[in-house]
C-alpha cells in the first residue's frame, strides 16, 4: 500500500519474462530499402540525417518494432542504449531465450520480404535523450541506414515511486 501503482513500470528489469508478458504501448514498422546499385540504404525511405528526429518516445514505453527488409540482401537491427527481445522471424514465434542487441533481418526470398519483429524496453530513464538504430552492417550504416531515436522523460505523474 501507499505505493503509487503506473501501468508504465520502470523499475522492472527487462528479461525475456518481464517483455513477454509487457503492454506494448507504441508499434513502429521500419522498411529497409536501397538503390540498385547497393550504395544508397534507407529506413522507411530516408537516409540517416542526425539534425532530423524520426523516432519519439518516453520513458516507460515499450515499443515493438517490426523491420521489413525489402531488398535481396542481408540487413540487421541494433539499437542503442536497450537490449530487446525477439518475438518473431518470418512469421515464425522466435521463442528466444535472452535478450540481443543485434538481430539478422533475413533478405526478401520469392518477393517475401524478411521480417523480425522485436520489443524494445524504455523503462530506463538514464537514457534519456538522443541516440540511434541502424543496420549493424558498416558499409550500410555509413551509407545511410540508420536513423534517430529521441527519448522523452516521462511526465513524473507517470513514473512510479522508488523504494530501495
Ligand atoms: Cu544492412
Amino acid at each position: 500500500m501507499g505505493r503509487p501503482h503506473t501501468t508504465r513500470a520502470t523499475n522492472v528489469r527487462p528479461t525475456p519474462a518481464t517483455l513477454s508478458r509487457a503492454q506494448i504501448t507504441k508499434r513502429i514498422t521500419l522498411s529497409y530499402t536501397e538503390n540498385a546499385a547497393g550504395t544508397k540504404f534507407y529506413i522507411n525511405g530516408k537516409q540517416f540525417d542526425p539534425s532530423r528526429i524520426d523516432t519519439d518516445v518516453s520513458v516507460g514505453d515499450v515499443v515493438e518494432f517490426t523491420i521489413v527488409n525489402q531488398t535481396t540482401e542481408l540487413h540487421t537491427f541494433h539499437i542503442h542504449q536497450s537490449d530487446f527481445l525477439v518475438t518473431q522471424v518470418n512469421g515464425q514465434s522466435a521463442n528466444s531465450v535472452s535478450l540481443q542487441d543485434n538481430v539478422n533481418v533475413s533478405y526478401m526470398a520469392n518477393g517475401i520480404p524478411g521480417t523480425v519483429k522485436v520489443v524494445v524496453p524504455f523503462w530506463d530513464p538514464v537514457a534519456v535523450g538522443m541516440f540511434v538504430y541502424h543496420c549493424h552492417i558498416l558499409e550500410h550504416e555509413d551509407g545511410g541506414m540508420m536513423t534517430t531515436i529521441r527519448l522523452n522523460a516521462a511526465p513524473t505523474n507517470r513514473l512510479p515511486t522508488r523504494r530501495r
